[in-house]
């Protein structure tokens, strides 16, 4: 898959003609503008593939088509126009019907063509196909739930046209090297490991809000801070895969509070949690708390060794103030399974 990627990049680099993306704020860095179906839409600057933010569509209780759109002009002496746009599924149920996904489709010349489908947990994907433009002088890109519920995000979509003369560059490389089509829909999902527990890189692999600093640490340069003023629910997550023939999983991390007041309830402290899922929403047992800490204090490891509910196969850590405040750092969270 990887190859194929590869091959159309390289053969993207050599075009001359038209690399002006025919959509407009495909990256939702100017939020919702030129895309139709605003109240739909939600920019997410959490979770992106670039910039500082992506679109996304949730639906969690009534599956119906919901979507966005954006219509395009196609320039002249285009041969086919090239889609592509970064995608991930998060929690996405398929519908009553085996096309009720999360969907990327083309309108052209009164015709649908999906180019991508969606559907449970994935990564950020790299979705391209190229289609071939007949006499069509406009197009139509829709992004949506396609009566199925769960969060879709997009970011980075684009239509490039093509002349004939990079179409055939193109067709040339399918028939040497590939047979078939440029890009199968979506890339398989990939076994999703808890990513940058170490917090080196920023963010990345979190969902939520919260700084990265190097005021304080334990491991590297950085360490994860969490800090609120107010009582309320201040933290971030992760969703990651349990292999098939693990029994038990060990969860540790380095804590330090600082000033760190209990809220209203016994709970309200600073906590990291796991939660155990069949498929990243539906819960096989109740939270498990690796750690919950108070006060002010030095770096403390905390490591628990949890059997794994049965049914179970994904994990979620999430770190955060339970509605206490003042501030907890964290840092090096690790995640180990046993067969
Ligand atoms: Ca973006
Ligand atoms: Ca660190």
């Amino acid at each position: 898959m990887k190859k194929i990627i590869c091959a159309i990049a390289l053969a993207s680099s050599l075009f001359t003609f038209g690399q002006k993306n025919l959509i407009k704020n495909g990256g939702f860095e100017l939020n919702s503008e030129f895309w139709r179906g605003e109240n739909i839409l939600t920019i997410n600057p959490y979770t992106k593939k670039n910039g500082a933010n992506a679109g996304c569509i949730s639906e969690f209780v009534s599956p119906q088509w919901k979507g966005i759109d954006q219509e395009f002009i196609i320039p002249k002496n285009t041969a086919a126009v090239e889609v592509s746009a970064w995608l991930k599924a998060d929690g996405v149920e398929k519908g009553k019907n085996s096309w009720n996904k999360a969907v990327m489709v083309l309108e052209m010349a009164g015709k649908n063509q999906n180019i991508a489908e969606l559907e449970g947990t994935t990564q950020w994907q790299l979705v391209k196909k190229i289609i071939p433009v007949d006499h069509s002088r406009s197009g139509r890109l829709m992004l949506a739930l396609s009566e199925c519920t769960g969060t879709f995000y997009f970011d980075e979509i684009q239509v490039i046209p093509l002349s004939t003369q990079d179409y055939n560059i193109i067709l040339e490389e399918q028939t040497n090297q590939y047979p078939v089509a440029v890009i199968k829909d979506a890339t398989p999902l990939e076994f999703l490991k808890l990513s940058n527990g170490n917090f080196e890189k920023g963010l990345e692999g979190w969902r939520g809000g919260a700084e990265v600093v190097s005021e304080e640490k334990y491991e590297g340069q950085k360490s994860l801070k969490l800090s609120s003023q107010n009582p309320v629910w201040t933290g971030i997550d992760q969703i990651a895969d349990i292999p098939a023939d693990a029994q038990t999983i060990s969860v540790s991390a380095y804590a330090k509070p600082q000033d760190l007041k209990q809220g209203k309830n016994d709970w309200n402290k600073g906590v990291m949690i796991v939660e155990f899922t069949s498929d990243g929403s539906k819960k096989t047992s109740q939270d498990q708390t690796i750690f919950s800490v108070l006060g002010s204090g030095d770096w403390q490891m905390f490591s628990k060794t949890l059997e794994i509910p049965n049914g179970s196969k994904k994990y979620r850590i999430m770190i955060a103030l339970n509605e206490a405040t003042g501030i907890m750092y964290v840092d090096d969270v690790q995640v180990k399974f046993n067969p």
